[in-house]
């Protein structure tokens, strides 16, 4: 399957260290251990002193409820859900692998993370970048899996995204105008002693009497139906939009929510692990309180407790998506770009209208810059660049030209004299860190007046000195309106100092709502043109051409 694969690419992706290692800070364990002493243990101290609480669900009424039963649009909801959910978690995973560590802080110091994915502890004595630290997992577990997948794992978590809201939207909406809203929303306080002494009754073993879900819940049920459509949706929502820098550096209270844009991360993991537990809570209950009524209920609707049709459908639903797994993995492989096309037809239009208009805006200031920044990409391995920066680039001079009225070359000196910004900014990575810092140059707009584009140039091209991940020319492309937004920079300062080599000297980009992959570093020339599809494989960048990374940001 993967002879179409270059060595380079094979070795970045099946990498000889495949060990899956989960590392927990040790207060993550003190949590984990609160919360199931406050819970478990507290029913059992119950059920060992004051005996079994009264089994509340024997004082439901059996039939004749109002609303009852599984409406079509239920089912087919739910089914749909099951569907995007497993492709949400397992591109979720292969994005989420791409950088193994979790963190409630900006800066991503390596060791800070509370939660981490790998073996690695990064090594302080040499260069270890980003795409360095990602990990390999099973295409078992990920869509696509393996290592470095991030792009087209981002292609199917965004394709899938707005039918997940939409489902969940109708959903709610066609819940409200019936009378179903009854079934799985609490409307007295009653539920929630009720749901304790259903939970005594399970943490003891000592299994409660079950309600037929046709008509009843118990309360524990019905507040976990609850929690995962109610709470847990929308927050897995939230905490998703508020990783995108755009909306970070727009409206920048939204990640506060979570603390913090890490911390949006976080709570976005902790949300898939929480359905990951409900799904294998809700299989394991429907399986064990009669399999073949329950799956009737959930496909055909009707209440039959022998009829085996709901159980040939939901068996042909569950293999059909398990066959869908494997086709997208054929996608995946064999047909990339198509992944990379439809997240662009679907999001790319959504984007346009929405957050690719919002402008950023500037949040932080010194306290906030990062004590550590992770480094991306290869230091460039140019003669031409190790020349120049012997000698602290005192000989570079950026070309820029393309479809201007007057191309020029400029030295860092002759920038300096056109103006200087000096912006706080967060950087996010699409691998999923973060990091703040100070950047000081040439606002790209100041070059734009210089030159002059002519007025049908739409998109700027920046070519770098270094190499992309599977070699050739790094460049990226951006619209001409994002390099004329606020804080769009050639930066030649980092944290109040010249800009580092590794950070991307003598020149980077900084183009505050897009992610990192778009900030070129050690930029070489500029070029003002009417199209990026004559660039490059003619995708806007080095990483949409070889790693299927967004188009959106171009559209
Ligand atoms: N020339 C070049 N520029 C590049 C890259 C690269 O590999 N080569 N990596 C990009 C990526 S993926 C990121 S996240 C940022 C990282 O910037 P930093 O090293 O300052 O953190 O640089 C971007 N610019
Ligand atoms: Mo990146």
């Amino acid at each position: 399957m993967f002879t179409h694969l270059n060595e380079a690419e094979k070795a970045v992706h099946f990498p000889p260290d495949r060990r899956l290692v989960v590392g927990l800070k040790p207060r993550v364990f003190v949590i984990i251990l609160v919360l199931l002493l406050s819970t478990v243990g507290v029913a059992w101290i119950q059920y060992l002193i004051a005996g079994l609480p009264q089994d509340p669900t024997l004082a439901l009424p059996t039939e004749a409820q109002s609303p009852k039963g599984f409406p079509a649009w239920v089912r087919l909801s739910h089914w749909v859900n099951f569907f995007f959910l497993s492709i949400l978690i397992r591109s979720g995973l292969s994005i989420l692998f791409d950088h193994p560590r979790l963190y409630w802080n900006n800066d991503c110091t390596p060791g800070s993370e509370w939660a981490r994915f790998t073996p690695v502890t990064v090594p302080k004595d040499k260069l270890w970048t980003a795409k360095d630290d990602a990990r390999y997992i099973s295409p078992v577990l990920g869509l696509p899996g393996y290592r470095h997948t991030v792009g087209i794992a981002r292609g199917w978590h965004f394709i899938h995204v707005p039918f997940f809201v939409l489902n969940g939207v109708v959903f709610a909406v066609l819940l409200f105008t019936t009378e179903h809203w009854k079934r799985i929303v609490p409307n007295s306080w009653q539920i929630f002693p009720d749901a304790w002494s259903v939970f005594v009754h399970y943490a003891t073993f000592n299994l409660p009497g079950e309600p037929n879900g046709f008509y009843q819940y118990n309360a524990l049920q019905l507040l976990s139906y609850f929690a995962a459509v109610f709470i847990m949706a929308p927050t897995a929502m939230l905490s998703g939009v508020c990783m995108s820098p755009a909306v970070e550096n727009r409206f920048h209270w939204l990640p506060k929510l979570f603390g913090n844009r890490q911390g949006a991360r976080s709570v976005h993991f902790l949300m898939m692990i929480s359905y990951v537990g409900f799904v294998i809570v809700h299989v394991t209950m429907v399986a064990v309180t009669g399999l073949t009524r329950n799956l009737n209920h959930i496909t055909i609707g009707t209440d039959s407790p022998t009829d085996r049709t709901g159980l040939f459908i939901a068996s042909g639903i569950i293999l059909g998506a398990i066959a869908f797994c494997f086709y997208a993995h054929w996608v995946s492989w064999k047909r990339p770009r198509w992944v990379q096309h439809v997240e662009a037809i679907i999001n790319g239009n959504l984007w346009k209208l929405t957050i690719n208009r919002l402008k950023p805006r500037i949040h932080y200031d010194k306290k906030d810059i990062s004590p550590f920044f992770w480094p991306n990409g290869k230091l460039p391995v140019s003669e031409h660049w190790k020349e120049l920066a012997k000698n602290n680039f005192k000989d570079f001079k950026l070309k820029v030209g393309g479809l201007v009225e007057k191309p020029v070359e400029l030295s860092l000196d002759e920038m300096k004299k056109l103006g200087e910004e000096q912006n706080i900014t967060m950087h996010h990575c699409i691998q999923g860190w973060s990091g703040i810092a100070e950047w000081g140059g040439l606002p790209i707009k100041a070059l734009a007046d210089l030159v002059k584009p002519h007025p049908n140039v739409t998109t700027v091209v920046f070519y770098s000195f270094g190499e992309g991940l599977y070699g050739g020319h790094y460049y990226d492309t951006h619209t001409l309106k994002n390099c004329l937004k606020p804080q769009s920079i050639l930066a030649w300062e980092m944290n109040y100092e010249p800009l580092p080599q590794v950070y991307g000297a003598p020149l980077r980009l900084r183009i505050e709502n897009q992610l990192g992959y778009k900030m070129v570093k050690w930029i070489e020339r500029i070029e003002f043109t009417e199209t990026h599809k004559t660039v490059g494989k003619g995708y806007g960048g080095k990483n949409e051409d070889d790693e299927y990374f967004d188009l959106i940001a171009n559209t």
